[in-house]
């Protein structure tokens, strides 16, 4: 049985993205949770200490209760009904935005994905998933794509070398302010509780922003390619959905 509806796909081809609430169930977000607690620099008992805390992505994205939050989930299934076949093997970053202490908010700088930490940069991806460990209210340090930006950057790659971008010095960011290239409408930032999940396409222009909010910001990431990545990833067809399942 399908996941997503008729109007769901329209809504992601247009969009490029789609948000889904209550995606993973108590056990695993706490499952999930308790793992990132392992590593995180502060005491969990004194709110306190989180403000400006560390690491911002502890490196644990293939312990099971992280793995699971994608692949024992429907998340992954969605991926596959928009993307078609995928590969298995990827493993969610984990991104932690700490309380900043202070009420100024703001929106990190515009960028798509990169795969590779050369010089040379190309968007990395086929299709992203971003789903919170914990609830994320407005200016809490959501997570905020551009919407259709998928389909300016499809057009611009159709011209343009995928090759030609510039990799942001931490590597994994291309072009790291795509306002420079694109008009770029209004974002949209994901707020919502725990289990709250939106599916992206790897062409999102996206950005993290400023966590106003007194709660630590828990988000996976995972950045899933189709399974014959390597013979598409240099392909920019007229319909940009040729490979697709949508
Ligand atoms: O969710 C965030 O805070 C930012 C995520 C991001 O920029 C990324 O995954 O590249």
């Amino acid at each position: 049985m399908s996941l997503l509806t008729t109007e769901d796909k329209t809504f992601f081809k247009e969009n490029g993205y789609l948000i889904r609430h209550n995606m993973l169930s108590e056990g695993q977000i706490q499952g999930a949770v308790d793992t990132l607690w392992h590593y995180i620099e502060a005491d969990r008992d004194d709110p306190q200490t989180w403000v400006d805390a560390g690491p911002r992505s502890p490196d644990c994205g293939d312990h099971p209760a992280i793995r699971a939050t994608l692949h024992e989930t429907d998340l992954f299934a969605m991926c596959r009904e928009l993307a078609g076949d995928l590969s298995d093997d990827a493993d969610p970053s984990t991104i932690l935005v700490y309380p900043s202490g202070s009420d100024e908010w703001a929106i990190k700088l515009p960028h798509l994905d990169g795969y590779n930490k050369s010089e040379q940069a190309t968007v990395g991806f086929t299709i992203g998933v971003t789903v919170y460990l914990s609830d994320v209210a407005p200016r809490g340090g959501g997570f905020t794509l551009w919407p259709g930006s998928h389909k300016t950057v499809a057009e611009f790659f159709k011209s343009h070398s995928l090759l030609g971008l510039n990799m942001h010095h931490s590597g994994g960011i291309v072009e790291r302010d795509m306002g420079r290239i694109f008009n770029l409408n209004e974002p949209v930032e994901l707020v919502g509780q725990a289990g709250t999940a939106c599916i992206w396409h790897g062409y999102m222009v996206h950005s993290g922003t400023s966590n106003c909010s007194d709660q630590i910001r828990m988000a996976l990431v995972s950045r899933i390619s189709t399974k014959n990545w390597d013979l598409l990833q240099f392909e920019t067809p007229d319909d940009m959905w040729e490979y697709w399942e949508v």
